[in-house]
């Protein structure tokens, strides 16, 4: 690897700068809602939500008041908490006075008393003293590991746990290789993974896929494709037009990276996908789809600009967060649209799938209660079209 010539190399390979799929407008900001407000629908598939945040005061406070109340196993308020901040994100204006929220859905008692605390002290103290919580600071601090949910955090906060160091020197806890993997690479995975990070990963897999069949197609998903510059991880789809050869794609992919000394930690999870025992009913979190989570080794000369690296590192490489899924290409369209997120995004295309068409939408497929059939997609705008949905792009999807 050393000696290529980084710079030429790996400029032709970068194909075009993201979002691919039409890129957002030049935003016109305004501070105040247009007269009269439009109305604003309670779920997020009928909004177009951009990076563009002009409530984030408010946001930031409700994603807060949300993540205590996940750490308290409170899901109702959790979510109450999460819409509140997604109906905010969606407005083109900034909220500026409690009146200006009359119209808009989601907003409850308890949101709107955290808005007058900020619109008039410019913070809430419930806030604050989340955020001043040993508890809360402590699950925050063990959720931040690769592998280690709110329950294992719990679990270790429950037993005196304060720190990393408490749970590294504490013999009688056992970590799995996914929490090894965590604590090893924490430095490196806990920082954000850039654009130019992850465009020339989707070159990595590019290559790993090609060199494999040139039939097979590598797809850039999650927040990447919603146009974010940063993420935590970077989200791929890889599909063969090979129906049941899946498993093996994704296997040789594993394979082909491990030879070039790229594969840091995998964890391959083999499908369990079957057409026969859909629809889902209730919502899993996790799809049926072949796929691994991985760690990789990005060397800094594949990356255009650079490493978003630390001052002071000078390693030339730094340790990344990659998921790949490969659904079998009939279900692809709808694998796209789930892993393209955002997570509130996809809730709530299912919560209006449900509600309001009697359908049930996961990443598999999408079913028609009132017909009992599968309705068969072969790209998003298709699922929209099913749904009687206007198209929402990637990039206006940030819910
Ligand atoms: N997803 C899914 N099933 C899972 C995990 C994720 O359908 N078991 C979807 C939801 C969003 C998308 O995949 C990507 O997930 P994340 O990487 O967690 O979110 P992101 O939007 O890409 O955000 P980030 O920038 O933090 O990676
Ligand atoms: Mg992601």
């Amino acid at each position: 690897r050393e000696g290529r010539p980084a710079a030429v190399e790996t400029r032709h390979l970068i194909q075009d700068t993201l979002p691919t799929e039409g890129s957002p407008p030049t935003p016109v900001a305004t501070v105040s809602p247009p007269t009269p407000v439009a109305t604003v629908s309670q779920y997020a598939c009928q909004r177009r939500t951009t990076l563009e945040n002009h409530n984030k005061i408010f946001t930031e406070a409700f994603e807060v008041l949300a993540e205590s109340y996940e750490f308290n196993m409170n899901e109702g308020q959790c979510l109450a908490f999460r819409r509140a901040a997604s109906v905010l994100k969606s407005l083109p204006w900034a909220v500026l006075s409690l009146g200006a929220t009359q119209d808009l859905p989601c907003l409850g008692q308890h949101t709107k008393k955290v808005m007058e605390e900020v619109l008039y002290y410019g913070r809430s103290f419930e806030v604050d003293n989340i955020l001043s919580d040993e508890r809360f600071q402590t699950l925050k601090l063990f959720t931040s590991v690769f592998g280690v949910g709110p329950k294992t955090a719990e679990k270790w906060y429950c037993r005196g746990l304060r720190s990393f160091s408490d749970i590294l020197a504490d013999r009688s806890i056992h970590l799995n290789r996914m929490q090894q993997s965590g604590f090893l690479h924490y430095g490196d995975i806990s920082r954000a993974v850039s654009k130019a990070e992850a465009l020339s990963l989707r070159n990595i897999i590019d290559g790993a896929v090609h060199a494999i069949t040139p039939a097979a197609a590598v797809a850039l998903t999650g927040g990447f494709r919603r146009g974010k510059e940063f993420g935590h991880d970077v989200d791929f789809i890889v599909t063969t037009p090979e129906l049941g050869k899946e498993d093996r794609l994704l296997l040789n992919i594993i394979d082909g990276l491990k030879r070039q000394g790229l594969l840091l930690y995998c964890d391959y999870q083999a499908s369990t996908f079957d057409m026969a025992k859909l629809p889902n009913h209730r919502f899993k979190a996790m799809d049926n789809f072949s796929k691994c989570f991985l760690i990789l080794r990005l060397e800094s000369s594949q990356v255009e600009g650079g490493l978003h690296s630390v001052e002071g590192d000078s390693r030339g490489w730094r340790a990344v967060r990659v998921d790949l899924v490969s659904p079998p290409l009939d279900r692809y369209a709808f694998a796209l649209m789930g892993w393209t997120g955002s997570r509130q995004f996809q809730r709530d295309l299912r919560r209006f799938a449900r509600a309001e068409r009697r359908m049930l939408l996961d990443n598999h497929a999408l079913y028609d209660k009132n017909k009992k059939e599968f309705l068969a997609a072969s790209t998003e705008k298709d699922i929209f079209a099913h749904l009687g949905l206007e198209y929402i792009e990637p990039w206006q999807r940030n819910a």
